[in-house]
């Protein structure tokens, strides 16, 4: 392992300095909005060669591709955006970079409101720091007043990003630092190294399988920090040895391939149902609804384990019988090597089964749950698209599926032996306007895979205008829309609150008529396909697919699914301006 730092000097304007410690730093993209006051940042950044660009039109677009670089490179994603007024634009999406706890860093210039005029246009109100709107959202902040200090500043906020707990951090920097007078200061050379969490003990190691060997029924929560570690592979392994179940934290759908054989979903509704006597929640963050009920999923189990390398990974599991702050997959492999030496896998055959059984049983009554029985002439049903997805990534040796919509939920695919080659990313916090951009930076960060972005039709309007940077950037991808015409979980929702709408059958606010995502896919220059006839629909999705790599170009996929409101229900009568005046 390399511990000595090289760093070398440099001269020129300060602007250059982020530009030249970024690329130092093996930043190869940069995800962002411009404005006028950083415009020297965008000059020295354009002329630079060893970093690109990748721009949004909007923060929110800006925020999505840099967090959905993040979920798939093993490296941090930088974003810049423009002032207090883009921060604040940013944030939304900034929740489920947050919620993921993905290693992005945000860099924004901010004027001096304290020296004399203390309104600036686009900057904060002078009453709070230019850090603290991202604040709540951050897992650390610096504001940087010398441009003496930018290098070190920007080395260390991807170092931070990146040291567990990885999450996102912010540097805000004063404006009046970009001018054109150039200065020497230290570059700092290579990707920061990056600190891993340690081994367990072996005591620890010990009573985790002892904890396993015991259980009757156990589940293992699998939670980000599998994949954030390299682990999901081994935790499998440990799973299919000790005949476990797994489940999964909202956020995570591939610690263990949602696709496995053993995996039974988001862990709320297995948990019901097989009520496990042991859960070992493997680096989970877990989250609640902020009611009394909020633990209750725990209740059923005698033994409680979490594995993990920091205190998130414990805070929110009461009662806990065992903490194993180590690395998650440093954990799962020491793990893995006490198993097999000394418990024999077959020892949980019958358990295997069951366990095998329950999961298989479980998705299939999702996937049931889901659809009618019978093809809807006119319209292409969930699982036909979802399995059309799949399978033609699967047939190409495995690729990428962003998501974000709630129609053709990504747990419901099929289960393959091993979980399959495919990788599912969603959107950790459910802030909606993330699919769209998400996307585009899950393919820049793994140029070589095939990636599709499954977005919703409510989800796509939230960001059209990304449509524009997998034109204008050339970004090959394929975009699945499952059409529904609706904002249908939300829909949903307003069913069961038993009120008007439902007793009337008329919804109001969740009806999305009107609009053509082929139309405006091409206003911003993606071609794009409607396909209503289910018995085609592998056959688009393959060539969807084909066609997007052979050609190098995004490509949208308007897929016609049957209306998302509930049962029987039809769109409310639209309030027109002149029923509201
Ligand atoms: C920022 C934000 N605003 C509003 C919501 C509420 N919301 C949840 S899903 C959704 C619409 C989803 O529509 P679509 O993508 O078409 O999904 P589907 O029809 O498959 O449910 C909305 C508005 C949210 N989650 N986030
Ligand atoms: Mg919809």
């Amino acid at each position: 392992m390399e511990y000595s730092m090289t760093s070398r000097s440099f001269t020129g304007n300060p602007s250059q300095i982020i530009v030249e410690q970024l690329v130092a730093s093996g930043i190869k993209h940069l995800f962002y909005n411009p404005g006028s006051r950083e415009a020297r940042f965008f000059d020295s950044l354009h002329s630079n060669p060893n970093i690109h660009g990748v721009i949004g039109l909007h923060e929110g677009t800006v925020t999505a591709m840099a967090g959905g670089y993040a979920q798939v490179a093993t490296q941090p994603a930088v974003m810049s955006v423009h002032l207090g007024a883009g921060l604040a634009q940013s944030l939304g999406q900034m929740i489920n970079v947050w919620a993921a706890m993905l290693p992005v860093v945000t860099i924004t210039f901010v004027g001096d409101t304290g020296s004399y005029a203390d309104r600036i246009t686009l900057d904060l109100g002078h009453n709070v720091g230019p850090t603290s709107i991202g604040a709540p959202f951050m897992k650390a902040n610096w504001t940087v007043i010398e441009p003496e200090g930018l290098a070190t500043a920007v080395e260390r906020a991807i170092k931070v990003s990146m040291t567990p707990p990885v999450g996102p951090v912010h540097i805000a920097a004063f404006d009046r630092v970009l001018g054109p007078d150039p200065i020497t200061t230290n570059i700092i050379e290579g990707p920061p190294s990056q600190a891993i969490a340690g081994y367990p003990s072996d005591t620890d190691v010990e009573s985790l399988a002892e904890i396993l060997h015991n259980a009757k029924r156990p589940m293992i929560y699998v939670g980000d920090g599998v994949n954030k570690s390299g682990g999901e592979r081994l935790l499998a392994s440990v799973a299919e040895h000790f005949g476990a179940n797994v489940a999964s934290m909202w956020g995570d759908l591939r610690g263990v391939s949602v696709a496995h054989p053993l995996h039974c979903g988001y862990f709320r509704q297995p948990v019901i149902d097989l009520q496990p006597d042991v859960i070992v929640a493997v680096g989970v963050r877990h989250g609640g609804s902020g009611t009394a009920t909020d633990f209750e999923l725990f209740e059923s189990a005698d033994k409680l384990a979490a594995v993990g390398p920091d205190v998130e990974i414990f805070e929110n599991i009461p009662d806990l019988d065992m903490l194993v702050m180590a690395d998650e997959t440093r954990t799962l492999q020491r793990l893995l090597e006490l198993a097999n030496r000394e418990y024999e896998s077959n020892a949980y055959d019958e358990r295997r089964n069951d366990a095998l059984a329950a999961a298989s049983r479980l998705r299939n009554q999702r996937r049931v749950g889901l659809q009618s029985v019978k093809e809807i002439p006119g319209y292409v049903r969930p699982l036909a698209l979802l399995d059309a997805v799949d399978n033609g990534l699967e047939n190409l040796g495995g690729g990428i599926i962003t998501t974000e919509q709630f129609a053709v939920p990504l747990e419901d695919v099929l289960e393959k032996p091993d979980g399959g080659n495919n990788i599912y990313i969603r959107p950790a916090g459910g802030s909606e306007g993330y699919g769209m951009g998400a996307v585009l930076g899950a393919k820049m960060a793994a140029p070589d895979k095939p990636v599709v972005g499954i977005v919703g039709d409510g989800s796509v309007y939230y960001s059209d205008s990304a449509f524009w940077s997998a034109a204008h950037h050339e970004i090959p991808v394929l975009y699945v829309v499952p059409n529904n015409g609706a904002y249908g979980i939300v829909a949903g929702a307003f069913d069961g609150a038993n009120g008007v709408m439902k007793d009337t059958g008329e919804y109001a606010g969740v009806a999305l008529e009107g609009i053509d995502i082929v139309d405006l896919a091409r206003s911003f220059g993606v071609e794009g396909r409607r396909i209503d006839d289910e018995s085609k629909i592998s056959e688009a999705v393959n060539e969807g697919l084909d066609k997007v790599e052979r050609e190098g170009r995004p490509l949208v996929l308007d897929v016609q699914l049957p209306l998302g409101l509930p049962r029987g229900g039809r769109p409310a009568k639209t309030e027109t301006f002149r029923d509201m005046v």
